[in-house]
Order: C-alpha cells, then structure tokens, then sequence
C-alpha cells in the first residue's frame, strides 16, 4: 500500500475540529527510534529507516510523486521486504543494519489517538519533546490514485476549517531543535518540504 498523508498545526482548536464526529480506533504509544549512516545516505534520499516499538520500519519517500502539501511514502514493515530493499540476506535484519553502519540518531516517545472519519484516518500525535502534530492520511492501492488522494486530502480538510499552513514533522521539528547540522544536511540534498 503506499500512504498519502499531510500534517496539520495541532492545537486545541484544531483538535477540536479533526475530532468532531470522528470515531476513535485506537490509542497508544510509539516509541520510534530511527536510524542512519554517518553520512546521512538514507534520509539524503528521502528514506527513513526507524524501530517502532521493536519493530523494523522503512518508510521510502517517492520523488516526483509529492504534489501540494501532501506526501506520498512506500511502506515496508516486514523485515524480509526491508532486507531485500537494502539487499540484504535477511537472515538476521538488526544484525545485518548494524553492521552495515546504520546506527541510531533519534528517539521520540509519543502518544497517538488514532481515529477514523469519513474514510480518513487521522493521527494525532504528542511527542515527548513538547511538539505536537496531527496527519490526515489515505491508502491508495497504486500511484495513480495519488492526484486523487490528495484532493480528497485538501477538500476535507477545508470542509472542516482547519488551518493546512505547511508545518515539519515530528523527526525534522526534532533534527531542527536539537541537531541543527543533520538538519541541515538534509534541507540541502532537497528533502525537507518547505515551512
Ligand atoms: C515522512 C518523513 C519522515 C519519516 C517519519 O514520518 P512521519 O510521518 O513523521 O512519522 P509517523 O510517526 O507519523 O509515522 P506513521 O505512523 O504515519 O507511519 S521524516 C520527514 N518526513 C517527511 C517530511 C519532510 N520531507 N519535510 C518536512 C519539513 N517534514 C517532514
């Protein structure tokens, strides 16, 4: 499935007009811990390689595919499909990231309630440093339907009054806080949307 979703500002206002008449799915804790080379090979290209609540991750940025605000991103969350995407054996994935140099650059602890609305999945997540983002988000079976996708995105959003000014996500706000050279680097290989 790929996932196409945009952040929103979320405060209480905003919160309140995401929540209205939504369904809560379900809540819980994330603790993400992404990971990289010393030379940031991974995030240069858009790829975010990240341990969710023990789990492997890879979430695989897809250029020339982003249109508007929203962003479009391959998910692979088995390890067999994440060994053969860094084609590796896959006998052993924690082993086999380590010792191809990736190592930890982040931690974010953070409290999602995930709820359901008219078709959309909204996200709205507190961090542990003090940041908080929501995401409204659709699967689309197939690049096609991204136009599409990001239209619903947009119309929805304005339906409900939400402010849809541009706003960073949870890894870069914290790259942007606490580790202003890792941010950097990455705003210059063209990554980061701008905000
Ligand atoms: C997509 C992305 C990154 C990886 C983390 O993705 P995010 O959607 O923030 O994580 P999360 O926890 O909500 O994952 P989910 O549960 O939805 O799978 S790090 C940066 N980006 C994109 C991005 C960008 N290119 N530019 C800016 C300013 N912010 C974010």
């Amino acid at each position: 499935m790929i996932e196409v979703e945009q952040k929103f500002r979320l405060d209480a206002e905003q919160e309140q007009k995401l929540v209205e008449g939504a369904v809560l799915d379900h809540e819980k804790i994330n603790i993400d811990i992404y990971y990289d080379s010393e030379d940031l090979t991974l995030g240069k290209r858009d790829v975010w390689l990240r341990q969710r609540n023990g789990q492997w991750e890879l979430k695989i940025g897809r250029r020339g595919y982003r249109e508007g605000l929203a962003t479009t991103y391959e998910e692979l969350e088995d390890d067999t499909s994440i060994a053969e995407w860094f084609g590796f054996p896959g006998d052993n994935l924690t082993d086999e990231i380590r010792a191809a140099g990736y190592r930890p650059f982040v931690r974010i602890e953070k409290a999602r309630r995930s709820y359901l609305r008219d078709g959309f999945r909204l996200d709205l997540d507190h961090c542990d440093f003090d940041y908080a983002v929501a995401e409204i988000e659709l699967l689309i079976e197939s690049a096609d339907q991204q136009q599409e996708a990001n239209d619903r995105i947009a119309r929805f959003a304005a339906s409900i009054g939400l402010d849809a000014s541009p706003v960073r996500g949870k890894v870069v706000e914290y790259l942007h806080r606490y580790k202003p050279d890792h941010y950097r680097a990455l705003q210059e290989a063209g990554v980061l949307d701008e905000v």
